[in-house]
């Protein structure tokens, strides 16, 4: 650090003025604790005084629940909030100024939340965690509620400092006994460690929750219901109460409880359907339940009957587009970023855009299923970026899903987005360190989904690794084209699904092969075009059209789309064949350019986290070299 600049952190973080908000404690503490290690000073707290960091509340209402300014000036710096959590986010901020080395001349910042809800769902189970390749699960429910794990309290900090503001602590795929009493005074706990910190914790619920153990259908034996009837059907009076006797119990515990995600009638899980009714039906009845508390529900579109459409893309859309507006007003509708199902690269879902009278939620994965685990180092912002800017054309140029999500093109009565934890017990939360930078990134997109790419990746780097130009440099170097080349060389121009059923990682051209997509000596794709599967007309022109045209198809999105020839001329020049076979290489070639960019860095960064990277990209150049082999022999099958 610069002496210069650490004179001037010093001379203004020294002195700190409390706004007397309800998180001084915890501001309090992490101003000592950061400061403490970043200048090796302890500040004091004053009352009165006009010097040093100042915190006010302020009469700008526009400035919400959670925004704030941050403000330079001859006196000093001022901290100024509407409310109490802006204090909290203002605090992060006021920490990243010296993290990231800015400058503290001519500060003028007011920052406000995008989207009002900034979630991570747990795929939790007991202990485990379903796609979960960083450990197991960081709730210790054998221990809870008499035995505190601090890292709730950890976790908890590095959520408030890229402003999450809830947390879904349970799987989707949910074992009703979440909703057991026992386990409810558990995770009133958590909420309690969390509230303290402006998160919010929620749970998934299993649909089918309501029923005795004996009652319970097949799907649902291996855990049974916690309740006592014989059903689930949600226009039942029993159930009805049921959920609304369970609710007030939740908010007894835990009264700022945030409400319910649900998967029902999706891969197995109990849902309104099996009673003849609909998902409105199903996530109205547990809002109802809810809707006194002010608790919502986030209902998943997350479902592909296959007797809704021959083609699974299709089934979501078509299952959720007519039940647009029947839904009560604390439902909002949770919607994975493409319609398959996180896969490595997918056009965005057409559902964003088309619902216009039902608010529709983000999910975002940020555990890497399909996209190498945690052993791979691939940085999914550019990804992120893609999905959000993808101009749905709902309302003309310029509707992108960003906009969508914010309200800015269709009202939205709740602002919120969701991503798949990456986290587990692993002594680095994420098991590869670079997989931290997609929670952070994450974290960041959600507050405001318009935040410049490399403004995100170098405040990661930063305050992860060091400020040093070379290290900056090299590890966004690094990063950057790792999204790209792992599509590339894994799952090409979005053909979707080319890992084995099982594990969702080791190569499985062979099994999916003219099951999840087409496959001759001719051609390679699916045909979605208005003459194949018709998946095209759920888009909006232009979209429709380019997507349905072989030669303007975005290249990305061109096998989804498209059952293109061998033979097709790319805009390289070069055909599908050639440009795809040499396209494959870019997985290997990435990683090895990976690993040495990270060895010109020995010496920058600390020994441990140094050789810990190393061995993961070590791991990936193993896999990455498995996978290729296994590419390359199955395309050359076919010619
Ligand atoms: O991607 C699939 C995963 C399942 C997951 C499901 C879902 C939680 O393979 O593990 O279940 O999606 O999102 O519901």
């Amino acid at each position: 650090l610069d002496t210069r600049l650490k004179r001037t952190y010093v001379q203004h973080y020294s002195q700190i003025r409390l706004s007397g908000s309800r998180y001084d404690e915890v501001i309090a503490d992490e101003l000592k604790r950061s400061l403490k290690a970043m200048l090796t000073i302890t500040p004091e707290f004053v009352h009165n005084e006009k010097k040093g960091i100042q915190m006010s509340f302020c009469a700008d209402k526009s400035l919400g629940q959670e925004g704030y300014i941050i403000r330079s000036g001859k006196k000093g710096i001022t901290l100024q909030a509407y409310s109490d959590a802006g204090f909290l986010y203002g605090t992060f901020h006021l920490i990243r100024l010296i993290q990231c080395e800015y400058s503290l001349e001519h500060l003028n910042i007011r920052e406000t939340p995008a989207l009002d809800s900034r979630q991570l769902n747990h795929w939790d189970d007991l202990g485990t965690i379903e796609r979960g390749y960083a450990g197991r699960s960081l709730w210790k429910w054998n221990d809870l509620p008499g035995k505190i794990d601090p890292r709730y309290t950890d976790y908890a900090r590095a959520n408030a400092s890229i402003g999450i503001n809830g947390v879904i602590l349970n799987n989707v795929n949910a074992d009703p006994r979440f909703l057991r009493r026992d386990y409810l005074e558990k995770i009133a706990v958590l909420a309690q460690i969390f509230r303290k910190y402006n998160i919010r914790v929620y749970l998934a619920a299993n649909f089918g929750a309501p029923m005795k153990p004996s009652a319970t259908p097949d799907v649902m034996r291996q855990w049974g219901g916690v309740g006592n009837l014989n059903t689930a059907d949600p226009r039942n009076p029993e159930v009805q109460k049921w959920w609304k006797t369970k609710a007030d119990e939740i908010y007894s515990l835990i009264p700022d409880f945030g409400g319910f995600v649900v998967k029902a009638n999706s891969e197995g899980m109990p849902g309104p359907q099996d009673y003849g009714c609909t998902h409105a039906d199903g996530a109205n009845m547990l809002a109802r339940a809810l809707k006194p508390h002010g608790g919502i529900v986030m209902w998943r579109t997350f479902v592909y009957n296959p007797e809704i459409d021959k083609d699974r893309i299709k089934r979501s859309y078509k299952e959720f587009l007519p039940l647009d507006g029947m839904f009560d007003d604390n439902v909002i509708l949770q919607t994975k970023n493409g319609a398959l199902d996180f896969q490595p690269s997918e056009p965005a879902q057409p559902l964003f855009g088309s619902m216009t009278r039902t608010p529709l939620m983000a999910e975002l994965q940020i555990t890497q299923e399909y996209l190498g685990h945690s052993t791979y180092l691939v940085y999914l912002l550019p990804m992120w970026r893609e999905f959000l800017d993808f101009d749905t054309h709902c309302k003309g140029a310029g509707s992108t899903i960003a906009k969508i999500l914010t309200g800015e093109v269709i009202p939205q009565s709740y602002r919120a987005i969701a991503g798949v934890a990456n986290t587990g017990d692993s002594h680095n939360w994420t098991g590869h360190h670079f997989a931290q930078a997609n929670w952070f990134a994450f974290g960041r997109l959600a507050w405001n989904p318009k935040l410049e790419t490399h403004k995100i990746t170098s405040e990661w780097i930063k305050s992860t690794w060091n400020c040093d130009k070379q290290t900056l440099k090299v590890v966004e170097q690094m990063m950057m084209p790792t999204w790209k080349s792992f599509v590339c060389s894994h799952a090409p121009y979005s053909i979707g699904f080319t890992v084995q059923v099982k594990g969702h990682y080791l190569a499985g051209f062979e099994i999916r092969a003219n099951k999840e997509w087409k496959i001759d000596n001719e051609s390679i794709g699916n045909d979605r075009t208005i003459t194949g599967s018709d998946y095209v007309s759920q888009y909006f022109e232009p979209n429709r059209s380019l997507f349905n045209d072989i030669n303007q198809c975005p290249e990305l999105y061109l096998l989804c789309f498209h059952r293109t020839p061998w033979n097709h001329k790319m805009k390289s020049g070069l055909t599908l064949r050639e440009e795809l076979i040499a396209n494959l290489k870019q997985g290997i070639e990435q990683v090895d350019r990976n690993i040495e960019l990270w060895k010109s860095l020995r010496g920058k960064i600390d020994e441990r986290r140094f050789g810990e990277v190393m061995e993961s990209l070590a791991t990936e150049k193993k896999d990455t070299q498995a996978f290729y082999d296994s590419a390359i022999h199955f395309f050359n099958l076919y010619k």
